[in-house]
């Protein structure tokens, strides 16, 4: 009679056990927890003893999630009552790798990067409020490899540098000559619609920053800040060189009349910018060497963006064309307007000739 008592015993003390494992291991597959599918994976080698000892962990994981979030119900910290971020984020890596060799999708990209982020590639900290409200433009065309690469890097850059910011792609609609300056200045126009962004970052999308220390904001006179382009061997190709990504306050962007919008094809336009700035009495300034260190995306020249023999003539007339070509005779339409988690695309129409032989014919637009 005892034995078959303590038979029994045991056989419920088994279903149980089996009762646990089964159920530990629904819960564990169910949508309850998120699993990176690499822990799937492991999952398959493990023992039974190791899956039951995840499950409890993860069961003690959610626990305590919910109990951090009853504590977060009950001291709710609002807008008003936050300090300042301070000037030098405390997140900040320095140097960083940069590696173009992977060949993810977007959506392997919004998967490990987009958490924090909000649509239209928008963020700000939650802890402070930044004393920076940053709208980067990215002139663009079919260059959709260059961006993936681009952005996986830049977010989380952005993100540790404790900006207020969002990112806004500016397509060149149709087959058109290309004019990185007029969409630039259609980027400035357009973020301001958006947000009340008080800094300019431009930025071109094959320049990969190395270092999170070259901060993406403004300072008292317009910022060079890809100083060190590994192209270039890391150094400046001549000194008085504006291209790759620069930054300017809203006010200093005004002032010298955004850029030109007459540059077609490519060269020039950062130039006639540098000029812009030095002929309204303002100087631009630098990053250290070692952290304006960017990497290159290598690609062969694109298609409408030779380069314009007409460009560098043009250089000799910046002091009197500038002030009558730029932001204040801005002229394009919005053709479509699409918020991803990762960016803002703002696709425009800006007018532009079919070829560089019809540039001439086009009065100044
Ligand atoms: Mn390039």
């Amino acid at each position: 009679m005892l034995k078959t008592f303590s038979q029994i015993l045991i056989l419920c003390a088994l279903l149980s056990v089996v009762t646990v494992v089964v159920l530990l291991f629904y819960y564990n597959s169910s949508h309850l927890i998120y699993l990176p599918q690499a822990d799937f994976l492991g999952n398959a080698t493990n023992s039974f003893s190791n899956i039951i000892k995840k499950g409890l962990d993860k069961l003690l994981e959610k626990q305590s999630y919910v109990l951090n979030a009853g504590q977060q119900a009950e001291e709710p910290a609002p807008m008003d009552t936050l300090d300042p971020c301070p000037d030098h984020p405390q997140n900040l890596i320095g140097p960083f790798s940069v590696d173009f060799s992977h060949s993810w999708t977007w959506n392997e990209v919004r998967r490990k990067i987009s958490t924090p982020l909000q649509d239209g590639g928008r963020h700000k900290p939650a802890d402070c409020v930044s004393k920076h409200k940053v709208a980067i433009i990215i002139p663009y065309r079919n260059r959709h490899e260059h961006l993936k690469h681009l952005l996986f890097y830049l977010h989380p850059m952005l993100v540790r540098q404790q900006l207020d910011y969002g990112i806004y792609v500016i397509n060149q609609d149709g087959e058109g000559v290309f004019n990185r300056a007029k969409l630039m200045n259609v980027g400035f126009a357009e973020a301001l619609k958006d947000y009340d962004y008080e800094c300019f970052v431009f930025s071109d999308v094959d320049l990969v920053p190395m270092d999170d220390r070259n901060f993406y904001r403004c300072f008292k006179s317009p910022r060079h800040l890809s100083v060190a382009i590994d192209k270039f061997n890391f150094q400046l190709p001549y000194n008085t060189i504006f291209g790759g990504v620069s930054s300017f306050s809203k006010q200093q962007f005004l002032t010298v009349n955004g850029y030109s919008n007459t540059y077609w094809g490519w060269g020039g336009e950062d130039d006639d910018m540098y000029k812009r700035i030095i002929f309204h009495g303002m100087s631009i300034n630098r990053p250290e060497h070692m952290t304006g260190k960017y990497k290159m995306i290598k690609h062969q020249r694109d298609k409408n963006n030779e380069v314009n023999p007409k460009n560098p003539d043009k250089l000799f007339h910046t002091r009197e064309t500038m002030d009558k070509d730029g932001i204040n005779t801005l002229n394009y339409t919005v053709k479509e307007i699409v918020k991803d988690r990762l960016y803002t695309f703002i696709n425009v129409d800006i007018k532009a000739p079919k070829n560089i032989l019809s540039v001439g014919m086009l009065k100044s637009v």
